[in-house]
């Protein structure tokens, strides 16, 4: 009975000597056990990386208690779940983010000083989890960090590729990409769960069968594979609640080795068993096209139908009726890349649990959110339904029916239409009949979600009007945000210190609006002394990184100027380095006299080009051969430097963000449907040179206009020029500019026409040449206010101040409220 269980269960916790003691002194016993038990290291004879698995293993050990506990508790208290799908996570390092949200980073460096180590030095040897590409895999990181900080009984779910991210390696100027086998010293952040597993199937075909006089559709799948579970602690900062990642590798079933047996096709089957492991291979490294690749869609399938098993599973030990699925579970697309869990969804309630259509139906389209993270409909993700019939045949046939009913349910609305309703079928006619998964995510989900304010008019406006018109009450739209834990506490302890001496508490940390109180401070000399201060140790720290990696020393006096992100040409790297070119220019026809008056600066980009994407590489190459000429040039000595920085990913950035002093998010108008690298910026007092764009539109709301450098044509300017074509005014520094590059001045002349010619007058796309003019002139503007410190640290304070309202914390908040109708569940200490 239970009453034997609970005694059984405290005899077990006493026998454990109850919780893990944080007292420094306890401390070190855990890491010197893990050394000598988990590393199998003499005590005596230990590396500073073996010193730190053995640190990370006794964190580990205290993610797990909190992880228990916080997991029966959701369970006892039967809340209702949200369940987060997502492909990509950029999680990044994780130890200091867990050492700060478990509340016990002074007792670990303690205790680390008094075994003779650093905790900064060991935090170093950890590498990166890339296990996505860029905006949009870092905001799901964040939102994993919020929905645990704010108690939300929620479960990531996801992929746990072998190969994360590729890694970034310049030679001559041009991008290598090298393979990201991150695993390959183990990973002390993950639990492998070898008794999680779920069977996926693919292929094979679909019969009818009558079953107690009824006609139903059976799939006879041809292979199958095993997923495991491998799960990711994700501790939240000021409560005991820990949620999980959890993230499906797969393994070869074994139906293969019995078939195998009974062919006598030994090694064949070997082989085979490599095939299926191949899916969750290898993450995509292309951020926004994932047209008809066959193993892109296995990872999809696999992924979706691994969790839906499990989410089916957990609902039904507690629940025995599926009506109660919507009270319950709450699913949440992050982007389309999910989406298939629709059909996979249905297949499970109408094939495997019998509820019929239409019951199976109305539980379906009541628990489904869908976030879009694209603007442009050229961007949206498709299926060649040639395809997917030959991988998920069972699949196709459910799509259809949705589709069907739908267009039904549609005519009836709006008539014989067949314009608008060939727009939006899920199923696009055409050489290439695909599945359209954005129509489908719509169609099936009760909230569909922009990004941004801007993001969400141009849905409504633009690329699913149709759609708004029919349901206008589906489209929301909730801004993006990023952790303040990750991007203030982990990444600027000084800043931290600063923020919670000046605010005279350490609530910031939970509660990001309180950012605010700055502003009382902004006139006190000594508080902008220190800020100060901050930077320049920030600044020194970056400066050392830029000598260390690309041989280049740096004036701290010199304004840094950072442009870090994925290398897109609607992010416009062209656009900066094309102003570098310009300033370079000025520079070298000035006299000695007047240069003397012009702000020193460090022009820093970084960033990583898809593969396959030839104009964004040949962006990199030219920045490098920029570089090349400016660095190396004696006249210009400390006036100008341009450094690029390799291999961005989110450790970089912790180091890039809190040293810029200004920092570049020019998108042309409309293209950037969010951005979250400015929110990190802005938190860390960097002013902002931007297009009104994305959030930052959001961004001069609270920080007002005078407090940033505001330049470029407005989302409703931009159609009307791009129609300009080639009568479109372009300054005259802009030609010269173009000139230099096409005549080889910075070397390479062959190589660099073609991206010349994708901003020539005409078919300059996105508009650089058109906005270059107001470009200067923000440059300009940010020069005239470096000169000034007061006003410069002024505006740094305040642009921190302004940024409570782009926490994570706020967009969680907001999604759980609204969409997800969700309730925290705080676990008791
Ligand atoms: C992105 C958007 O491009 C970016 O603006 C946004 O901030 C991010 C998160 O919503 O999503 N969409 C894709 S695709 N990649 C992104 O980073």
């Amino acid at each position: 009975g239970f009453g034997e269980r609970k005694a059984k269960a405290e005899r077990m916790f006493s026998l454990m000597d109850g919780f893990l003691k944080n007292d420094p002194f306890s401390l070190q016993k855990d890491i010197l056990h893990h050394v000598e038990y988990t590393m199998a290291r003499s005590r005596f004879s230990f590396d500073d990386y073996e010193a730190y698995q053995a640190l990370a293993h006794s964190v580990r050990d205290r993610l797990i208690e909190r992880w228990h506990d916080t997991h029966i508790y959701f369970k006892k208290t039967k809340s209702k779940r949200l369940y987060f799908l997502s492909l990509e996570f950029l999680m990044g390092r994780s130890l200091s983010n867990s050492v700060i949200n478990l509340g016990i980073q002074d007792q670990y460096a303690e205790a680390l000083n008094q075994l003779g180590f650093e905790f900064e030095v060991l935090a170093e040897q950890e590498g990166d989890a890339s296990l996505g590409n860029g905006g949009l895999a870092r905001f799901s990181a964040c939102q994993m960090d919020s929905l645990a900080t704010l108690d939300y009984p929620a479960w990531g779910y996801g992929l746990r590729y072998e190969y994360g991210l590729f890694r970034q390696i310049i030679v001559d100027g041009f991008q290598h990409e090298q393979p990201d086998y991150w695993l390959n010293f183990g990973n002390p952040w993950e639990i492998e769960r070898i008794h999680v597993t779920y069977e996926v199937k693919f292929n094979g075909t679909v019969e009818e069968v009558d079953m107690n006089g009824e006609k139903v559709k059976v799939w006879i799948p041809g292979e199958t594979v095993e997923a495991v579970a491998y799960d990711n602690p994700i501790p939240g900062y000021g409560t005991k609640n820990t949620i999980n990642l959890r993230l499906w590798a797969a393994k070869p079933s074994n139906q293969f080795d019995l078939e195998a047996y009974n062919t006598g096709d030994y090694i064949n089957s070997i082989v085979n068993r490599q095939n299926t492991e191949a899916i969750s291979n290898v993450l995509y490294p292309d951020d926004r096209s994932h047209q008809g690749k066959e193993m892109r869609l296995k990872q999809q399938y696999f992924f979706v139908s691994a969790s839906l098993q499990d989410i089916i599973r957990r609902f039904k030990e507690a629940h025995n009726n599926f009506d109660e699925l919507p009270e319950q579970v709450a699913l949440h697309l992050n982007d389309t890349h999910p989406s298939l869990s629709i059909a996979e969804i249905m297949r499970i309630l109408v094939d495997e649990e019998h509820l019929g259509w239409s019951k199976a139906w109305n539980i379906v389209n009541k628990i489904f959110s869908f976030t879009t993270h694209t603007v442009v409909a050229e961007g949206l993700e498709k299926i060649p339904v040639d395809l997917l019939g030959s991988l998920l045949p069972r699949h196709l046939q459910i799509l259809y029916e949705i589709n069907s009913n739908f267009m039904e349910e549609l005519k009836k609305k709006i008539g014989l239409d067949y314009n608008r309703l060939s727009r939006m079928s899920i199923i696009e006619e055409g050489a290439v009949k695909s599945i359209r998964m954005a129509n489908l995510s719509i169609v099936c989900s009760h909230t569909v979600n922009g990004v941004s304010k801007v993001h969400s008019n141009t849905l409504k406006t633009k690329t699913f009007k149709d759609f708004y018109e029919l349901w206008p009450e589906k489209f929301q739209y909730t801004t993006n945000g990023v952790t303040q834990r990750r991007w203030i506490v982990v990444s600027n302890p000084s800043l931290c210190a600063l923020l919670s001496k000046w605010l005279g508490t350490e609530a910031w940390i939970r509660n990001a609006d309180l950012l605010t109180g700055l502003r009382d401070h902004v006139d006190n000399t000594s508080f902008r002394h220190e800020w100060k201060m901050v930077k320049r140790l920030n600044k020194m720290r970056l400066a050392e990184y830029i000598e260390t990696m690309s041989g280049v020393k740096v004036s701290l006096d010199a304004m840094f100027d950072v442009q870090v992100k994925r290398i897109h040409e609607y992010k416009r790297q062209l656009l900066n380095i094309f102003g570098i070119i310009h300033r370079y220019d000025c520079l070298k026809n000035m006299d000695k006299n007047d240069r003397r008056k012009v702000v020193p600066r460090v022009c820093i980009i970084g960033g990583k080009a898809a593969p396959g994407y030839e104009i964004a590489k040949k962006i990199i190459k030219l920045c490098h051969a920029v570089a090349e000429k400016v660095n190396n040039d004696a006249d210009i000595g400390d006036l100008l430097k341009l450094v690029f920085i390799p291999d961005y990913n989110v450790s970089v950035a912790e180091l890039v963000i809190p040293g810029a002093d200004l920092s570049q998010h020019i998108s042309t108008a409309g293209h950037e449907a969010s951005g979250t690298g400015s929110m990190k910026f802005l938190m860390n007092g960097c002013l902002l040179l931007a297009t009104a764009d994305g959030s930052t539109v959001e961004i001069i709301e609270e920080l007002g206009s005078d407090n940033l450098f505001l330049f470029g044509a407005k989302v409703e300017e931009v159609a009307e020029l791009r129609e300009k074509g080639g009568a479109l005014k372009v300054p005259l520094q802009f030609a010269r500019v173009l000139r230099m590059v096409r005549d080889g001045y910075f070397g390479d002349k062959d190589y660099f026409q073609s991206l010349c010619d994708t901003v020539e007058v005409g078919n300059d796309f996105y508009l650089l040449g058109s906005d270059f003019g107001s470009y200067l002139e923000a440059q300009a503007a940010a020069d005239k206010a470096f000169v000034e410190p007061d006003k410069w640290i002024k505006m740094s304070i305040l642009s921190a101040a302004a940024s409570g309202r782009f926490s994570s914390d706020r967009t969680i908040r907001e999604y759980a409220e609204r969409t997800w109708k969700i309730d925290p569940c705080q676990c008791p200490f």
